[in-house]
């Protein structure tokens, strides 16, 4: 899996993660949330960024008093493997918070509508073992974000959050000739799909969307406006990249690779 890694720079941290990082960061060091994507060409419609609550994460040193990631531990190794950090093989880890510690914090995400800066959200069903650990939130294209911040809007105390930090609006990006602009929302209002725990048929959702949005889709929104999905979705990821705002993280497929032949 050849992800596209987003840098969503920290902009201001809750009081919770202060505590955590104090003393850790130096001063004028920059925090990056890195949330591992397959959909660059979704990213105009961010309109947060998921962590798993009870997930442990950690700060890490990419360049010494300048560039620090916030990332699953798995994740950090693996990118030691693939020239992210400056040392192969090492991954220097600076504090250790809980996905519970950073919600509310604002970060700035390239390419999103919102210029202000977007919330750290949580989201109960991220995968510790998938990419980052951290996941950005399209609810127009992704059925299991839209799912997800339509139940963070509706118990917004439980999950100890504002509500505002959910209740935003949808941006439609890409138009389907099946489902419409607001993929996600027709799909999991068709489908009935009630709760983020809906695990089976999201997961039914999502390869629908996957599917018509990459060979049916076409940019209603952005730079490549008038571009079919497949045409845009390279040409979003290597101008992400060639303006330091996302590099190429690929994930280990789990499988031992044997060496010997
Ligand atoms: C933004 C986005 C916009 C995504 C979209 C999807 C869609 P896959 O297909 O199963 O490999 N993701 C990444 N890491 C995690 C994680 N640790 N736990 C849970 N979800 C994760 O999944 C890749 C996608 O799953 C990634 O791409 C990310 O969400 C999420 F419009 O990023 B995506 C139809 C999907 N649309």
């Amino acid at each position: 899996q050849e992800y596209t890694a987003m840098k969503l720079r920290v902009k201001e941290w809750p009081e919770a993660a202060k505590k955590k990082i104090e003393g850790k960061i130096p001063e004028g060091g920059n925090v990056y949330f890195v949330p591992a994507t397959l959909r660059p060409e979704t990213m105009y419609g961010q309109n947060s960024c998921f962590v798993g609550p009870g997930i442990t994460y950690g700060i890490y040193e990419v360049k010494k008093g300048e560039e620090y990631y916030f990332i699953s531990d798995r994740a950090a190794r693996n990118m030691a493997f693939q020239s992210i950090f400056p040392t192969w093989g090492a991954f220097p880890k600076v504090a250790e918070l809980q996905g519970s510690d950073v919600i509310g914090t604002i970060v700035n995400a390239p390419l999103s509508i919102h210029k202000d800066g977007i919330r750290i959200l949580p989201m109960e069903s991220v995968k510790e073992t998938k990419g980052t650990g951290v996941v950005s939130c399209v609810p127009s294209d992704s059925p299991d974000d839209y799912a997800t911040i339509m139940d963070l809007a509706k118990k917004a105390d439980y999950y100890h959050i504002k509500r505002e930090w959910a209740e935003l609006e949808i941006l439609p990006i890409i138009e389907t000739p099946s489902y419409g602009n607001l993929t996600a929302k027709f799909l999991v209002e068709s489908m009935k799909i009630n709760s983020p725990k809906d695990a089976k048929q999201l997961a039914e959702a999502k390869d629908l969307a996957y599917k018509e949005g990459f060979y049916k889709g076409k940019m209603i929104y952005g730079e490549f406006k008038g571009k079919s999905v497949e045409d845009a979705k390279p040409l979003v990821r290597q101008q992400l990249i060639d303006a330091g705002e996302a590099f190429a993280y690929a994930e280990p497929d789990g499988r031992v690779i044997s060496r010997s032949g």
